[in-house]
């Protein structure tokens, strides 16, 4: 059995820092985990989404799954997402995160091909047979096609203990709440940040978000405000949150929150081609959000 409650809680999906010459910036790495383990986050979920880990080569990958725990030390819970294209590059990934002592992996569905349901299933039970560590679901319907339900959850958590969570990225908080009725109660995630109150009101147990690498002090405060039953502070928070994710989406949300921790001194870059750089008028906006932020 694993421990539940180190699971629950506020993780970032860490950003990954470009230097100068587009390679993962080591430096920043460090800076931005202790940055936000001095804020009293729960974990990190490593090379997702928002850490464009699917446009990182392996070998970044892993050396970013390295960094990063390096800088943790121990001190936070870690999830490394090994999800790609292809089965055997995720074990190799899910090899390293074990080696260098995460705390579990998780994965995107394999994406381009259309694959079948068959061929999914077939993909997390090999990435989650190759390891010790326990797998987390990355249920990303926008990004490839694939919409877990509760069923198919049921039938993957039935056919290895290993499964013990989905990271739900989409709008749909019912599925949410009917993955929390399954027999495995698994460890459920709110993934988009703008309704971070509705997903806990749903029974998700902690969220893991691009935006809270900047403010993770705020959806701590929502998630101890909700747990106090103080629902209409939480809802406050949430809606201040808001309104500064809807600036982000105006001009693409990584390249704003880079853009933001840069002016809150961790150097951070632009985001990997084919994403754009910012644009000016962005940076005028985003430059007056940094101000309310605490420096790093
Ligand atoms: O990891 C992020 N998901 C994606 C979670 O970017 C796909 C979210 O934090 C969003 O960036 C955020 C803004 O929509 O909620």
């Amino acid at each position: 059995m694993y421990d539940k409650e180190k699971f629950k809680g506020v993780l970032p999906a860490l950003l990954t820092p470009f230097d100068k010459d587009d390679k993962v910036n080591k430096n920043s790495v460090q800076k931005l985990i202790r940055y936000n383990l001095d804020k009293g986050v729960n974990g990190f979920y490593v090379g997702g989404s928002t850490g464009e880990g699917l446009l990182l080569t392996k070998e970044e990958r892993e050396d970013l799954f390295e960094y990063a725990a390096d800088a943790n030390n121990g001190k936070s819970t870690m999830i490394a997402h090994v999800g790609t294209i292809c089965t055997s590059h995720a074990i190799e990934m899910a090899k390293t995160a074990e080696k260098l002592g995460y705390d579990a992996i998780s994965a995107v569905a394999p994406y381009y091909y259309g694959f079948t349901p068959e061929q999914r299933k077939q993909y997390y039970y090999d990435i989650a047979e190759a390891t010790s560590l326990p797998m987390i679901i990355y249920n990303f319907p926008a990004a490839n096609g694939f919409n877990l339900d509760k069923g198919t959850a049921e039938e993957m958590f039935a056919h290895n203990d290993k499964f013990i969570g989905i990271k739900h990225t989409t709008a749909d908080l019912f599925a949410l709440q009917q993955f929390k009725t399954m027999k495995a109660n698994p460890i459920v995630y709110n993934g988009f940040d703008e309704m971070f109150v509705g997903g806990l009101s749903m029974g998700a147990d902690g969220g893991i978000g691009s935006t809270y690498n900047f403010m993770a002090e705020k959806y701590i405060e929502i998630y101890k405000a909700f747990h106090a039953n103080d629902v209409a502070r939480a809802c406050e928070i949430q809606t201040e949150v808001n309104e500064i994710i809807a600036v982000l989406i105006k001009y693409g949300v990584f390249a704003s929150e880079k853009y933001i921790l840069d002016c809150l001194g961790i150097e951070m870059g632009p985001c990997r081609k084919p994403f754009l750089p910012l644009s000016e008028e962005g940076k005028k906006e985003l430059g007056e959000i940094a101000k309310q932020f605490r420096q790093a």
